[in-house]
């Protein structure tokens, strides 16, 4: 496992909060997420033989989000 976290913009409540979580949580080999609204972060533990963090990036902007 390895951990990753990536600074995000545009997330103004809980509810973006719950959504950059799900869509990473669905992603294949990602075990745990932990989203920071205060911070502005997303710290990803996730298999490198299952996902690659590109796959992290463009699931957070589908979602309507940005990776900065
Ligand atoms: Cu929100």
């Amino acid at each position: 496992m390895e951990t990753l976290t990536l600074n995000i913009k545009g997330m103004t409540c809980g509810g973006c909060v719950k959504s950059v979580s799900n869509v990473l949580l669905q992603l294949p080999g990602v075990s745990s997420v932990n989203v920071s609204l205060e911070q502005n972060n997303a710290a990803i533990e996730y298999d490198p033989t299952q996902v690659k963090p590109a796959q992290f990036k463009a699931a957070i902007e589908d979602a309507g989000f940005d990776v900065v």
